[in-house]
This record gives C-alpha cells, sequence and structure tokens, in this order.
C-alpha cells in the first residue's frame, strides 16, 4: 500500500508518536498496539517513541518483551530524570518522523483521532486534540472537566488565546516548528509546558486548529496527576508567560 504521506527527506518515517511513561506497564502494550493499528488503518508510515522513565513497574521491560521485535517501537529509558515535559522533549528528540504526535501513555487519548490531526497538520501549525470544541469531551471526571474548563477560561483571558484546551497535550505538529521556537524555556514542569508550547506558537504567528476528542478512561494503572498541587503550578504559568513571555 502507498504511504498517505512521503517519508522525510533522509528517510525514517512521515510519523513519530511520542508516549511519555511512567508505571503504565498495564495498559501500554493494549495501547501502542491500538495506534500501530491506527497506522495501518490509515496508510500513515509511522513510528512509536517510547520515553519511559525508568518505570518502577517495569513498563519499559514489558512493552520491549511483547513488542521489542518490531522496528515500528522504539523505547528510550531515562534514569536519574523524571519529568513529563522533559520525556516528551526526549522523545520529539529521538524521533524520525517529520510529523511529531504527542499522546498520554494511558489510553487518555484516543489514536482514532490521530490521522485527521496529522493531515490538517499540513495546514496548521499545531493541532489539538480537544475537549472543549463541539463533539469532544471528558469520560474520567466530571469535575477534571469543569475544572479544567474554568481554567483554560481563565488562560485564554490571561494570555489572549483563542485556544478552548490549552492543557490537552494530545498535540500534531511538524517538527520543523520546532526551529521557530525556543524548546528550553517550554519543555519543563507538568502539563503546563502545553501552554507554554501553544503560548510561543501563537505569538510565532503560527496557526492552532483544535479537532474535537474525547478523553477515554486509563487502560490500567494510576494518575500521576494531583490536580490541586498542579492547579497553584498551572496558574503560575500562566501568570509567568503573560509577565515574562516565558
Ligand atoms: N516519562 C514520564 N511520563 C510521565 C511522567 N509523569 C506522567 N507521565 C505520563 O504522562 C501522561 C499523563 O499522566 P496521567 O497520570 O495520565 O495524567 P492525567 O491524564 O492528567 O491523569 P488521569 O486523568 O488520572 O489519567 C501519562 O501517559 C503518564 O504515564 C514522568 O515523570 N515521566
Ligand atoms: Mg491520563
Amino acid at each position: 500500500m502507498t504511504p498517505a504521506r512521503p517519508p522525510p527527506p533522509g528517510g525514517g518515517p512521515a510519523v513519530s508518536v511520542v508516549l511519555p511513561t511512567y508505571n503504565e506497564r498495564d495498559g501500554i502494550v493494549e495501547l501502542v498496539e491500538e495506534i500501530l493499528a491506527v497506522g495501518r488503518g490509515a496508510a500513515l508510515d509511522l513510528e512509536v517513541v517510547v520515553v519511559d522513565d525508568a518505570s518502577p513497574d517495569g513498563t519499559a521491560a514489558h512493552l520491549r518483551h511483547v513488542l521489542g521485535a518490531d522496528p515500528a517501537v522504539r523505547i528510550h529509558v531515562r534514569t536519574g530524570e523524571r519529568g513529563l515535559a522533559s520525556a516528551i522533549r526526549r522523545g520529539i528528540q529521538e524521533a524520525r518522523g517529520g510529523t511529531i504526535a504527542v499522546m498520554d501513555s494511558d489510553g487518555n487519548h484516543d489514536p482514532a483521532q490521530m490521522p485527521l490531526m496529522v493531515r490538517c497538520a499540513d495546514d496548521f501549525d499545531v493541532v489539538v486534540g480537544s475537549r472543549y470544541v463541539l463533539g469532544g469531551g471528558m469520560l474520567t471526571s466530571r469535575f477534571r472537566y469543569w475544572a479544567s474548563y474554568a481554567f483554560n477560561i481563565l488562560a485564554r483571558v490571561v494570555l489572549g488565546l483563542n485556544i478552548h484546551d490549552n492543557l490537552s497535550g494530545y498535540l500534531v505538529f511538524r517538527r520543523a516548528l520546532l526551529d521557530r521556537l525556543d524548546p528550553p524555556s517550554i519543555f519543563h514542569g507538568y502539563g503546563d509546558y502545553a501552554i507554554r508550547f501553544l503560548y510561543q506558537t501563537v505569538r510565532q504567528g503560527g496557526r492552532v486548529l483544535e479537532i474535537p476528542t474525547v478523553y477515554r478512561f486509563r487502560k490500567g494503572g494510576e494518575s500521576k496527576t494531583r490536580f490541586f498541587a498542579y492547579f497553584w503550578t498551572y496558574l503560575a504559568s500562566v501568570f509567568r508567560l503573560r509577565l515574562t513571555g516565558r
């Protein structure tokens, strides 16, 4: 079958799906298999780049045991370093695709939207899988849904961004976008990296498209998000961005 999009110059797959993992042993194999199947179904030439922070539950070893022979699955284990945003940056550095898709590795983000997001990334700088546009939503928690909704209103007002879901973390963009941004000032902390990423993109004149997505239940394991603790961190990040631009 002919791939829907050509591989980038110099070879490698067209699309790299970056998955940061921490203690996701229970669901990671199922999710990676799902992503590969979605890719095949859409004739997308893709690789999956897993960045695991030496998860104590053996996420990386388990994935390697089941899918390690598949050249489309690449697993990087970081030792002595932890953090969602820095893991994503590492995944982007390891990625060989011209288009990058960043997804949660617990199954919250539905890979079914990814092919459409990849195609839209030809015309937009960043495509966001959004809970807060028509057709989007969150099956997991009503409280989290409305708390994030309220936070997003605040972020829109303070930052002047016309984006409904700044915290989604389900993002597709062309790798070349990063040449126009300042990755070290974006990829630190936790989910707030996504606010900085979108803010810098828009400040550079980039165009952002939101595609509806419905968050699913995680496939196993436990949440790493300490919502109340992160809420204050995210709030501080929004005001810091407004005041310093970083
Ligand atoms: N590599 C790496 N991945 C992480 C780290 N912390 C979280 N993650 C991953 O980041 C993603 C988001 O974390 P979650 O715990 O699912 O956060 P959430 O989606 O806000 O919370 P839930 O709604 O409870 O799932 C998951 O895929 C985690 O495995 C980390 O320190 N390092
Ligand atoms: Mg999650």
